[in-house]
């Protein structure tokens, strides 16, 4: 019976050591220790032993069970430590590798440029002026020399929330009210960005939104050199020093008299070529001398006062500054096209 005991015991222990998993050790532990197994049926039998045997028997068959019992806990810690060492090592971080950059955003390829705009406008002594988007008829046309039934109002046709109320159609309507604010006195001298809706049809080159930067500068004494002397000055910081200006006759209804400004073309040198349609000059703004009737409407004396205005498409500029084709890549945010122009 000893020997029984001795061989079951070596039997178990190897098979504890061979034990490769969890199952197989729970299975090592059903058959060796387990009520079907041979342990108890041994302290069963031992009603057939002599009387003094039994307790040495006994004894023997407890420290076998004990140790089976005992081999087979070790091995369960063992396991168990093994398997979280191992998960350990297979998700240790390593805090030194660098981290995924983030996703950062930036301002939109318009509102840089129209921040480079003020910005030299502001070097020379400009103010940034904003405006209610939604205008009321008199100052987005009335205020500016477009009496009601003005031809020139076909041309700006714009949504309207009421017969009296609308989408401004340019930034003007934001000059107008900063002149009524000035009660008639000088200096006004100011930059109106923003946004402007018109009733178009969408295509390459039409948006039914879109931005307007205007600037107006009122005071006695202005002049058309100082128009001139303002819009080279800008042209060239914006464009290159190499650029010349020229002004071209224009009609506007606000100004009289109304220019055109071009900027020598930065791609032929002047000698013509696509980007120039064979020119030479590129069309930049439209500008002029504030109307009579507008310094009126909005408190000056146009005899004491004079004054001059223009206006630009951000749109146009940097479509021709970075030869985009379509005016609609503004609009639909493809952050494709739009991380093109972030600044490192
Ligand atoms: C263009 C031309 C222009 C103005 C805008 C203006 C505003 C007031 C009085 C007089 Cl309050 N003029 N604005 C003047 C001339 C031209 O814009 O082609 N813009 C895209």
């Amino acid at each position: 019976m000893q020997e029984r005991l001795v061989e079951l015991k070596t039997e178990a222990l190897e098979k504890v050591a061979q034990a490769e998993d969890a199952k197989a050790l729970q299975d090592v532990k059903v058959q060796y220790l387990g009520k079907k197994g041979p342990i108890t049926e041994v302290l069963r039998g031992m009603g057939k032993l002599p009387k003094e045997e039994r307790p040495v028997i006994g004894q023997m068959a407890n420290d076998v069970r004990e140790e089976i019992s005992t081999a087979i806990d070790e091995k369960q810690t063992k396991m168990e430590e093994a398997a979280l060492e191992k998960q350990l090592q297979e998700e240790t971080i390593d805090v030194t590798l660098p981290g995924r950059p983030a996703q950062t955003g930036g301002p939109h390829l318009l509102t840089s440029l129209i921040e480079e705009i003020e910005d030299l406008f502001i070097g020379m002594g400009f103010e940034i002026a904003e405006g209610p988007e939604v205008e009321v008829d008199y100052y987005n046309f009335e205020a500016l020399n477009l009496p009601k039934g003005h031809p020139a109002r076909d041309m700006q046709d714009s949504f309207y929330i009421t017969e009296e109320m609308l989408m401004r159609t340019h930034t003007s309507p934001v000059q107008a009210r900063t002149m009524e604010q000035h009660k008639g006195k000088g200096p006004v001298k100011v930059i109106c960005p923003g946004k402007v809706y018109r009733r178009d049809t969408d295509d390459a080159t039409h948006s039914h939104q879109f931005t307007q930067i205007e600037g107006l500068l009122v005071d006695k004494h202005v002049r058309m050199s100082d128009l001139k002397g303002v819009l080279n000055a800008f042209a060239k910081q914006m464009f290159g020093e190499e650029r010349e200006i020229r002004l071209r006759p224009s009609f506007f209804p606000f100004t009289e008299p109304s220019v055109e400004m071009d900027i020598s073309c930065k791609m032929c040198g002047g000698e013509g070529c696509s980007v120039c349609k064979g020119t030479g000059w590129i069309e930049i703004l439209g500008a002029g001398m504030v109307h009579p009737n507008v310094l009126e409407m909005a408190g000056y004396d146009p005899n004491e006062y004079t004054g001059f205005a223009f206006g630009m498409g951000p749109e146009r500029i940097a479509m021709l500054k970075y030869g985009i084709d379509d005016i609609r890549h503004f609009y639909t945010n493809d952050v494709r096209f739009l991380n093109q122009f972030h600044k490192a």
